[in-house]
């Protein structure tokens, strides 16, 4: 089966945290292979862009001030399933609604500050994953 790819960013506030290295620990040993990966400042205009489904929202000026306050690490991630599992393994946008052991749990702050993005289908995470992403940024390997 051909593997699926999902789009995940590390947040400004799990920057904060210093916990980079933890969050792709639980992607790769989820079985979610980092197949592109770039630390970034988002502009507010890439902010609005990457969120404008949100736009009506009354949190999405907050979102935006948010996910511009310090970088992030944009991510393409491939795995079976990658886009379902990843949202599995992030837990509820809430973390305090999330799942004990996932990472909204384990390291977000609030429903704002919620450590991590993933994409919610196959076909946002196409759009998403081209947000940041030129095909030739997208890396092959074997592992396991
Ligand atoms: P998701 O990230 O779990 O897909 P969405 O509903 O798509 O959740 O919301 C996008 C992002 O907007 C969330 O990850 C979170 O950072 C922020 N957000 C969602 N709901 C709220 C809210 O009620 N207040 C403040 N921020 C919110
Ligand atoms: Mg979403």
């Amino acid at each position: 089966m051909a593997a699926e790819r999902t789009l995940a960013i590390i947040k400004p506030d799990a920057l904060e945290k210093g916990v980079i290295g933890q969050i792709v620990n639980r992607m790769e040993e989820n079985d979610l292979k980092v197949v592109a990966m770039r630390m970034m400042q988002l502009s507010k205009e890439k902010a609005e862009g990457f969120y404008a489904v949100h736009k009506d929202k009354p949190f999405f000026g907050e979102l935006v001030t948010f996910m511009t306050s310090g970088p992030v690490v944009v991510m393409c991630l491939e795995g079976k399933d990658a886009v379902a599992k990843w949202r599995t393994v992030m837990g509820a946008t809430d973390p305090s609604k999330a799942a004990e052991g996932t990472v909204r749990a384990d390291f977000g702050t609030d429903i704002q500050c919620n450590a991590t993005h993933g994409s919610d289908a196959a076909e946002t995470a196409k759009q998403e994953i081209a947000y940041f992403f030129e095909n030739s940024d997208i890396v092959k390997y074997e592992w396991n």
